[in-house]
């Protein structure tokens, strides 16, 4: 990809695990939507397709300004992003479905979300849009929109559960760690 001169590569980002207490920082909102913003959703994008994920935020790659991607297609065609976005419940009914995350790998629970939403947001240029969406897109958006205020699917279960899973992550993180 080349910009303006600049020949700039596409990466794989290190994704945060839980429980690094930087999964907790509230993202800021991108005051201006430029060049090194685009470089920062393509690196997403490259990112949450190679672990395999449909929706990443920039949270958990330690980025904390309001940005999220999401693909929730069969062929990743359907790539959708997300600055500064506002989330709206549309219709209380509950969603309980099972959740996953890439800052939580391995362990998956349900979690109860509203099933139809409407969001506002910006696009990769800046300009405003909004969607309304339902089923598994809502819920992957209530998700990531979470990422953004420092919350994680975990917090919805019990604590004996959460803990569970913290122990096995930290017990992984330190065999990880004598690895290196
Ligand atoms: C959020 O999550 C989501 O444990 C996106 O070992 C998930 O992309 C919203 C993943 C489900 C709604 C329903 C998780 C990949 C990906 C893992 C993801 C793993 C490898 C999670
Ligand atoms: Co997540």
């Amino acid at each position: 990809m080349t910009t303006k001169g600049i020949t700039s590569f596409m990466a794989i980002l290190d994704i945060l695990e839980f429980p690094d207490t930087r999964l907790r920082t509230k993202a800021k909102p991108v005051l201006d939507v430029t060049d090194k913003t685009r470089q920062i959703i393509e690196d997403m994008f490259e990112t949450m397709y190679e672990a395999p994920g449909i929706g990443l935020a920039a949270t958990q790659v330690n980025v904390h300004q309001q940005i999220v991607v999401i693909d929730v297609s069969e062929d990743k065609s359907e790539p959708l992003v997300f600055i500064n976005p506002k989330v709206t419940v549309l219709d209380g009914e509950p969603e309980l479905l099972q959740e996953g995350c890439l800052s939580v790998p391995g362990f998956y629970e349900d979690v109860e979300r509203v099933e139809h939403c409407k969001v506002e947001a910006l696009n990769k240029n800046g300009e405003a849009f909004e969607m309304e969406a339902k089923g598994l897109l809502a819920v992957c958006i209530q998700h990531e929109l979470d990422h953004l205020q420092g919350k994680l699917f975990v917090d919805y279960i019990s604590n004996t559960k959460r803990d569970r899973i913290r122990k096995k992550l930290e017990k992984a993180h330190r065999l990880q760690a004598k690895q290196a």
